[in-house]
């Protein structure tokens, strides 16, 4: 598998890792979300110094408001977040020096 294959699948795992420790194996529940948030993601959920960030994440990526997130409502958090980590990638490297 290429890096970017393992990293889909990755995705998928660490996904199914939460959002099957309740009876509704095809989404996460606010509970779910928040472990995952916390697991996998602990310095973006301290970065943002908000103690009602899981209920405001949930709410905006919540399209057909179950209060779940199925895998395709995930993804958005992650593509923010990955987009977010690239911006600060390139001021890194803009940092270490012009070509
Ligand atoms: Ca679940
Ligand atoms: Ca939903």
């Amino acid at each position: 598998m290429t890096a970017l294959e393992k990293c889909m699948e990755s995705l998928i795992v660490i996904f199914h890792n939460y959002a099957d420790q309740d009876g509704d194996k095809k989404t996460l529940s606010k509970k779910e979300l928040k472990k995952l948030l916390e697991n996998e993601l602990p310095s973006f959920l301290q970065a943002q110094k908000n103690p009602k960030l899981v209920d405001t994440i949930l709410k905006d990526l919540d399209q057909n408001k179950d209060d779940k997130l199925d895998f395709e409502e995930f993804l958005p958090l992650v593509v923010g977040i990955s987009m977010a980590c690239e911006k600060g990638y390139m001021l890194m490297h803009e940092k270490k020096g012009k070509k």
